[in-house]
């Protein structure tokens, strides 16, 4: 679908699309929390992550406040469980401490606001404000909810014990031989969006921006790839780091991928408690910004820009046009992209050839979320939608942007111009990156 014919869809299309999404979220929330029993859903699995019962609340707090209080003016239905869940208030550290909702207690308040929201989404016009407009705030709150259940599968990785996720093995590679990088064309294209109706406050406005031609590598950098720069002796040759990147490795003893392990016969993984020999061809995921950044120093390139990354996914030099996605304007689907936990890895490199970029790369979305070197920064006529808590606030140097979104990230939270962030340390998320560098002068493009 094209940002134009969801802009011109009726009302009750919108109700339509806006149910649809929410419910395919919800049967993912249910699915990550039905997995495990009680005990586990109330532990902490990491210092890093909530207990999952606290992700699960806090969906449904995020959604009585906007759908069922602002959007559907009704009563609270538990202004007491505000501050509990609210995320500025706790640091996921001490969450386990609160007097969280039990598993039985957060399963039925979560399904009660459902209920209530889905009476709000009937009745409510889809215009007249802005956040109702084209179905905007359950078009958030969907995105709320992915958001969070990508979080969860994050603490699953880092649950011990056994499997308890299941999913298909996703494509082989079947690309044919692509080139290692491919140049990306100068000059200026259009950043962000004003158009896509769900788009949140940190992808707009839309605004024209210019890059120099650069190459950029067509594939995720691989284990295999990785591998060489770690047995190359990378992690103990200070020249590839910078200061803070080796102050962090020194200091938390850093000397693979997380979850990475040496063997007498290579490297091998705990991916959702299976231990397996790392596939060479698949991109490298669990690393932090830090490391992203010293390999590609080791391979003599740099991290691409944000804006090198967006041009290389949108830009279409034959119309000049910037695409949603870098397939076209159509929602993601199977052949596109590895996304929506429908398989429990990143896929090989050169797994979706019909997913590819008009410039030629690869693997734009979805498998891992790509490292870029920008801060997090509003964009220019940046204006803080619907709350300033969530992007405005963490703009500034202390977050590296991420893109592209990872197997773990449903399509309803992302497209071309979809931004997240983090701390450069932090590894448990779903994230790799690839590498770039400057054309010489002659390699236009
Ligand atoms: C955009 C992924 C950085 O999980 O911290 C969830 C999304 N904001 N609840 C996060 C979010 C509020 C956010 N990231
Ligand atoms: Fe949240």
């Amino acid at each position: 679908m094209s940002t134009e014919a969801l802009g011109d869809l009726s009302a009750q299309d919108l109700r339509a699309r806006a149910a649809e999404a929410l419910t395919r979220a919800r049967a993912r929330s249910v699915a990550l929390t039905d997995a495990v029993d009680d005990e586990d859903l109330v532990r902490q699995h990491s210092k890093l992550m909530s207990p999952l019962v606290w992700d699960l609340a806090h969906i449904g707090v995020q959604e009585e406040l906007w759908l069922v209080r602002d959007v559907g003016g009704r009563e609270p239905l538990r202004p007491d469980i505000d501050d509990i869940y609210d995320a500025f208030q706790h640091a996921r550290a001490d969450r386990p401490e609160l007097p969280l909702l039990g598993p039985a207690e957060a399963r039925a308040y979560v399904k009660q606001v459902r209920e209530k929201a889905f009476d709000v989404l009937e009745h409510a016009p889809m215009e007249g404000r802005r956040l109702t407009e084209q179905a905007f705030a359950f078009g958030m709150i969907t995105q709320h909810e992915q958001q969070h259940d990508e979080t969860m599968l994050a603490t699953h990785q880092l649950r011990t014990g056994d499997p308890v996720l299941h999913a298909p093995e996703p494509p082989p590679a079947r690309s044919g031989a692509l080139p290692r990088e491919v140049l990306v064309p100068g000059g200026a294209f259009t950043m962000g969006t004003s158009a896509e109706p769900w788009a949140l406050d940190n992808e707009r406005p839309a605004h024209e921006i210019a890059v120099e031609a650069f190459w950029m590598d067509t594939v995720p950098v691989t284990c295999g790839a990785y591998t060489e720069f770690l047995d190359g002796g990378g992690y103990d040759d200070e020249r590839w780091w910078s200061l803070a990147g080796w102050a962090y490795r020194q200091d938390n003893g850093i000397t693979a991928p997380r979850f990475w392990k040496r063997e007498q016969d290579g490297w091998w993984r705990t991916r959702f408690g299976v231990y397996e020999r790392l596939p060479a061809d698949e991109p490298v995921v669990h690393v932090s910004y830090h490391e992203a950044e010293a390999y590609a120093a080791w391979a003599g390139r740099r991290l691409p820009t944000e804006a090198e990354w967006e041009k290389a996914a949108r830009f279409d030099p034959a119309t000049g046009r910037s695409r949603r996605f870098p397939w076209g304007d159509e929602e993601p689907a199977a052949e596109h992209a590895n996304l929506g936990q429908r398989h429990l890895r990143p896929a090989p490199a050169g797994a979706y050839p019909a997913g590819a970029s008009p410039t030629g790369v690869h693997q734009l979305i979805g498998d891992v979320w790509e490292w870029t070197s920008t801060d997090f920064h509003g964009y220019p006529g940046f204006a803080p939608f619907p709350y300033r808590e969530y992007s405005e606030v963490f703009f500034g140097p202390e977050y590296k942007v991420l893109r592209g979104g990872s197997f773990g990230t449903d399509a309803a939270a992302i497209r071309g111009t979809f931004r997240n962030w983090d701390y450069p340390i932090r590894r448990q998320i779903f994230a790799g990156f690839r590498t770039a560098r400057d054309a010489a002068p002659g390699e236009v493009g």
